[in-house]
């Protein structure tokens, strides 16, 4: 049986993976438009990614006797000054998630909770492999610059990664 403040803290976190779906299928949407369909596809995948962190959640709070709250999400942001920009948030928005998930531990640790401690460290080592792989988009995204040429080969690269992910089975 989960704890008011434990369910409350992992709803919480359900919003922020709806909103991190929300944020990637944003930034898909943009990139298709600039006709970058390398980058978006791997968006779609990452927004679905979040979408099933987001269900992991909701399965756990509800099996636990607690009530998995579905509320209305903040809008993301529609447009980006280039790639780098959009890079550099998504990056940033996965150091904020690692955060989100490193307190929610030490939540579950304060409340001696060790069943839902366990849940997290899945969490945990996502959010690892998360980071890792938003800086190496960046670090690419940075060396390419204002190459055209670069980003267009980057665009069919990143198409390597959403197969990567796919056959590593995350989720
Ligand atoms: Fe939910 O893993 Fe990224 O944010």
């Amino acid at each position: 049986m989960l704890s008011k403040s434990i369910e409350t803290a992992l709803n919480k976190q359900v919003r922020i993976e709806a909103e991190s779906s929300q944020i990637y299928l944003s930034m898909a949407c943009w990139a298709e438009t600039k006709g970058f369909e390398g980058i978006a596809s791997f968006m779609y995948l990452q927004s679905d990614e979040e979408r099933t962190h987001m269900l992991k959640l909701i399965k756990y709070l509800n099996e636990r006797g607690g009530h998995a709250t579905i509320t209305e999400l903040k809008a993301p942001k529609t447009k980006f000054g280039d790639f780098k920009e959009m890079f550099e948030e998504l990056y940033k928005h996965e150091l904020f998630v690692s955060q989100s998930i490193n307190d929610l531990v030490h939540i579950a640790l304060e409340e001696r909770d060790y069943a839902t401690h366990n849940f997290l460290q899945w969490y945990v080592a996502e959010q690892i492999e998360e980071e890792a792989q938003a800086k190496t988009i960046l670090d690419k995204i940075n060396l390419i610059g204002d190459d055209k040429g670069g980003l267009y080969l980057f665009d069919r690269d990143i198409q390597q990664l959403n197969v990567q992910s796919s056959v590593g089975g995350k989720n």
